[in-house]
């Protein structure tokens, strides 16, 4: 299902986040930028050693990524032409600033995107597997930093979830539609 706000489409749908043909794909990613599992793991295996290795790059110029900041490499071999490594928190209970940092991931993605002048983009669940924040909570948090987004923004022109499973698309379909109300 598609939806506009302020001129900018944004998609829901099921599937793999490495596989978008939109110019830059988001990475829930840790803060080393040294890759992992889940969708940190499959976009380095899709995208190549290029992507670790401007990874490491940054490394050595900042130290790595703080939760809730992002940074851009290369796509490498991926369609997408950039990956924007985003860090989301870990799931601690949700008193220690969770929610916050969870909607700075998005927000400064979204921001770094717009820099660059990149006007499509595509977002995983960050934060919903291994750092388990729970689904409902982070897909309002999602969607809400989305929308807020693109109601002050131009680019990105178009912005995708792109959920691994049929429930999670649920979860932030059923997110949008609530804020939309
Ligand atoms: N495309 C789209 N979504 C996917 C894909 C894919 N190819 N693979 C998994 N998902 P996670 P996090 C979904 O654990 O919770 C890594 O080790 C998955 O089903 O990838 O932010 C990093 O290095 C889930 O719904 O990210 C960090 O250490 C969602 O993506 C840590 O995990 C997020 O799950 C980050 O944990």
């Amino acid at each position: 299902m598609d939806y506009i706000v302020n001129g900018t489409k944004i998609m829901f749908l099921r599937g793999d986040i490495t596989r978008q043909d939109t110019e830059a794909i988001v990475n829930a990613a840790n803060s080393s930028l040294l890759g992992g599992g889940g969708v940190d793991g499959a976009i380095h295996r899709a995208g190549g050693p290029q992507i670790l290795e401007e990874c490491k790059q940054i490394r050595a110029r900042q130290g790595g990524c703080p939760t809730g900041e992002a940074v851009i490499t290369t796509g490498g071999n991926l369609p997408a032409r950039y990956v924007i490594h985003t860090v989301g928190p870990v799931w601690r209970g949700g008193d220690r600033g969770e929610p916050e940092l969870l909607r700075n991931a998005y927000l400064n993605s979204l921001k770094l995107a717009a820099e660059k002048g990149i006007k499509s983009i595509a977002f995983p669940s960050i934060s919903t597997g291994a750092y388990r924040f729970p689904i409902d909570q982070a897909a309002g948090i999602a969607v809400g930093a989305v929308r807020e987004f693109a109601a002050s923004h131009d680019i990105p022109s178009e912005i995708r979830f792109v959920l691994f499973s049929d429930r999670d698309l649920q979860v932030y379909q059923a997110a949008w539609e609530k804020l939309a109300q």
